[in-house]
């Protein structure tokens, strides 16, 4: 990974300086205090990486959850946009959770990419729903991913890929930077504030505000990643507390104590309500109508 400032690569689209910095005052980081990449277009050679992967093949799991009305909103299109998409080129495995088999959308998958469906029962509460992702990953990677691949994304389905998310984003520990807090102080970061609950981050402390919509990296590092939220989880339900962001408040906290070893820029994952201009977008949030998919 180069330094390579992306201001430098002017277009008439705006970028995420013009955006978010008009003033150029503050400097676009492409590296973290404890050295970690932050990935963003014109930081990577991806002739270069294909090029060490084609002598290296890898095979990526993908992992996402599907159940009740976001099953028949959202799966197919965040399929069917990976198939393009995601890793071009190299072995993925989808592995998909639903909730009814019989909704399993009908996609012709590419060369190289394989389906590995399972079914899993809806939990009541949607805050469940996302939560106990952390204790059905755990239990998958430990059983059988582990073994299956060399590396695994998780993902929210709720989002579409738009232009290719290559090998530039494998790492040992992956974190998504969410979009709407990048360039915000850490004070400004909605963490668990609540000493009671496990993930409990002080004031002034943590680095990002991390999206739970996407975390990777070798099987070891996320089966490690999921089984302590899970535990932190399970631990605050035990004494009555539920974080403010669910899993992703855990997630947060992990991250403050492991620190990931790549961090993805907004672009691999950006909201258009942010920007409808926003250059290099890679995936997308789907435009979300909370009323009409909550309804638990
Ligand atoms: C979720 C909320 C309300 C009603 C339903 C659901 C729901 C979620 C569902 O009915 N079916 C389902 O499969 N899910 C899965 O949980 C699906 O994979 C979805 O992408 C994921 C997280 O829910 P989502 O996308 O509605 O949450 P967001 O986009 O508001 O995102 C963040 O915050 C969440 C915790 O509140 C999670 O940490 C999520 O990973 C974050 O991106
Ligand atoms: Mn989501």
């Amino acid at each position: 990974y180069s330094n390579l400032d992306p201001q430098n690569q002017k277009s008439e689209k705006l970028s995420w300086l013009d955006w978010f910095l008009p003033s150029n005052k503050v400097e676009l980081r492409t590296k973290t205090p404890w050295n970690a990449p932050i990935l963003w277009e014109g930081t990577f050679n991806r002739t270069y990486l294909e090029e060490y992967y084609r002598n290296n093949p890898v095979t990526i799991g993908l992992t996402v959850f599907a159940l009740g009305k976001y099953l028949d909103k959202y799966l197919e299109k965040f399929l069917a946009s990976a198939d393009k998409h995601f890793m071009p080129g190299h072995k993925v495995i989808y592995y998909v959770m639903v909730d009814d088999h019989s909704k399993l959308p009908y996609i012709e998958y590419g060369t190289s990419r394989f389906l590995k469906p399972r079914v899993v029962a809806k939990e009541a509460r949607w805050q469940d729903v996302s939560m106990m992702r952390m204790k059905t990953l755990t239990d998958m990677l430990q059983d059988f991913i582990k073994d299956e691949v060399d590396y695994v994304f998780c993902m929210d389905v709720d989002m579409d890929f738009r232009a290719p998310y290559g090998v530039e984003t494998l790492g040992e520990l992956v974190a998504q930077a969410q979009a709407w807090f990048m360039n915000s102080p850490n004070t400004a970061f909605t963490y668990e504030r609540r000493p009671e609950s496990k993930a409990y981050i002080e004031m002034g402390q943590g680095d990002f505000y991390y999206h739970a919509a996407v975390f990777g990296g070798t099987p070891s590092r996320v089966l490690d990643l999921v089984r302590s939220c899970y535990a932190g989880i399970m631990e605050d339900k035990k004494n009555n507390i539920e974080a403010v962001w669910h899993d992703e408040s855990h997630l947060n906290k992990y991250f403050l104590e492991h620190k990931p070893t790549l961090i993805l820029s907004p672009e691999y994952c950006w909201d258009y309500k942010i920007h409808a201009e926003m250059e290099h977008v890679k995936l997308a949030w789907a435009m979300k109508d909370y009323a009409e998919v909550r309804d638990n």
